[in-house]
Formats: structure tokens, sequence, C-alpha cells
């Protein structure tokens, strides 16, 4: 049975009402990335990001995952092979899907994270400015969110699965953001049979053997039947 690696992005969460970045009215439209999600932006002015990701959170907990979610959990329980999901999604909808092996490799709204000491725990719902560290009580808590010029998380995993993959997958994602955007080309040197899930091609579409367009809740449950069934 085939090791499978799976990319996901803002498209697999936006059928559960979840905003995307680069859609006309996405996330992007309404705030500068310069200054939601960048370090610098953090030191400019750390109210208005806190609070950007406060509406996030606010918005990410009150969505439910959709047939997307629910049809990679499926995978992982009856592929015999390993699954991973590295989702750069900050949402929680993968997990409450039932997804075990998974990397949140641009950070999570659910945890705060320390400057000063590394520490990490869950976040309130609202955090705000200089909340204290409740392990070094630093007033230097931070929302646990790669930003851009931030190194993702757990890169080393995620290049070693690339390297085993059979099959590596990208789902509901532009194709803008790196590395992220560069592991189909590590995949297909690694021999993995590529396809890409999307409702148009992304900005990398053409490096993918394969692509499957329509919405996640339709092309991603065919997807994994067809896997399931294939054996
Ligand atoms: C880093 C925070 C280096 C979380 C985000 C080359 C190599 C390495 C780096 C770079 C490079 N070139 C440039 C860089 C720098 C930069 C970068 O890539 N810039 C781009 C803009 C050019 N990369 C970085 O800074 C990264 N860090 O490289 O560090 C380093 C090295 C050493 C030491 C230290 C550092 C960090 C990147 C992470 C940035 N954080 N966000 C948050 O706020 O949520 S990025 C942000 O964009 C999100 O995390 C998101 O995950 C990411 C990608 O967006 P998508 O998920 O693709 O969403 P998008 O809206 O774009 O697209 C949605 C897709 O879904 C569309 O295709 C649409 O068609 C589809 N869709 C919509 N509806 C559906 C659907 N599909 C199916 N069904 C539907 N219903």
């Amino acid at each position: 049975m085939p090791n499978i690696v799976i990319l996901t992005g803002a498209g697999i969460s936006a059928e559960s009402g979840i905003e995307t970045f680069r859609a006309d009215t996405g996330l992007w439209a309404q705030h500068d990335v310069e200054d939601v999600a960048t370090p610098e932006g953090f030191a400019r002015d750390p109210a208005l990001v806190v609070n950007f990701y406060n509406a996030r959170r606010k918005a990410a907990a009150a969505a439910a995952p959709n047939a997307a979610h629910e049809a990679l959990a499926r995978l992982e329980t009856h592929n015999v092979g390993d699954v991973l999901v590295v989702t750069q999604n900050v949402d929680a909808l993968h997990e409450r899907a039932g997804s075990t092996n998974l990397i949140h490799m641009h950070g999570t709204l659910d945890t705060a994270l320390c400057a000063a000491c590394g520490h990490r725990w869950p976040a309130p719902a609202e955090m705000a400015p200089a909340d204290r560290c409740p392990d070094c009580a630093a007033p230097a808590a931070r929302p646990d969110i790669v930003w851009f010029g931030e190194m993702p998380y757990q890169m080393d995993r995620i290049f070693d699965a690339l390297s085993r993959a059979d099959i590596f997958a990208a789902i509901g994602t532009s194709g803008n953001v790196y590395p992220a955007a560069g592991f189909v080309a590590e995949a297909a040197r690694a021999g993995a049979q590529t396809v890409e899930i999307n409702l148009e091609r992304s900005l990398v579409g053409s490096q993918f053997d394969e692509v499957r367009l329509g919405p996640a809740t339709r092309t991603v449950p065919e997807w994994v039947d067809q896997l399931l069934e294939r054996g």
C-alpha cells in the first residue's frame, strides 16, 4: 500500500466557511500581509496582529470539518501505508475530522507561544498584547503562527516523508508560498506520483502528473474512494 503525503491549504477549509487568503474577498484583500503576517508587523502594532488572529480563531472555532477533511481522516485509517497530512492551515479542522498524523507547518490558532522562552500553551479565545507567559512570566506571548520570513515547523520531518512518498497530493493551495509550493518538485524527484486537487490550476500546477478540478468536498472523497478501492 502506498506511502502518501498530502499538502493542504486554505481551499480545503473554504467550504467550511473559513476565508482563503488570495480570493478577491480573501484575508489578504482585507489586510496588508506586511502588517499582520510578519514579525515586523507584530513588533510595529501587536494589538492589530493579535486581534487579526483573535478574529480568525473565533471563525475557525465556529467552523466544522467538511467532507474533504473527513475523507483524509478515512484515508489515514484505512490505508495500510503511511498517510501524512502537512497543512499550511492554522485551523483545527483536520484533527477535528480525525486526522492524527498531521503537521501544522505554519502553526496553529489554538496554541500561544512565548517569544522569550519558547514555551507553548493553549491559546485563550482572545489573546492580548503583552500577555504573560505562564512559564517564564515575561510579557512576551504571541500567536503560534509562522509569519513570512520565519522558518516553517518540522521541515526535516516533512522532507523525510517527501523522500519516501509514493503519492503526493496538494489540495486547495495556490502555490504562492514557499517552501510549501516546492514540495511537489521534491516528491517528483523521489519518484512519487503527484496530483493537484483544486478549483483551478495553481501557480505550480504544471509540475503535477495529474490534476482534478472541482470543489474539495466532491473531489477529495472521490480521490480517496478510488485510492482505497485500488488498494
Ligand atoms: C521562509 C501565516 C525562510 C499563517 C503564512 C523561496 C524559498 C523559501 C522562501 C521564499 C522563497 N521565495 C519567497 C520566500 C519567502 C516567503 C514566500 O514564500 N513568499 C511568497 C509570498 C513569495 N516564504 C516565507 O517567508 C516562509 N518562510 O521561507 O523562511 C527561512 C530560512 C531560514 C531561516 C528562517 C527563515 C514562511 C511562509 C509562511 C507564511 N505564513 N501565513 C496564517 O496567517 O494563516 S502564509 C499564508 O499563505 C497561509 O499560511 C497559507 O497557508 C499560505 C498559502 O496560502 P493557501 O493556503 O495556498 O491559500 P490561498 O488563498 O493562496 O489559495 C487557496 C487555494 O484554494 C486556491 O488555489 C483556490 O483555487 C483553492 N480553493 C478555494 N476554494 C476551494 C479551493 N480548492 C478546492 N475546493 C474549494 N472549495
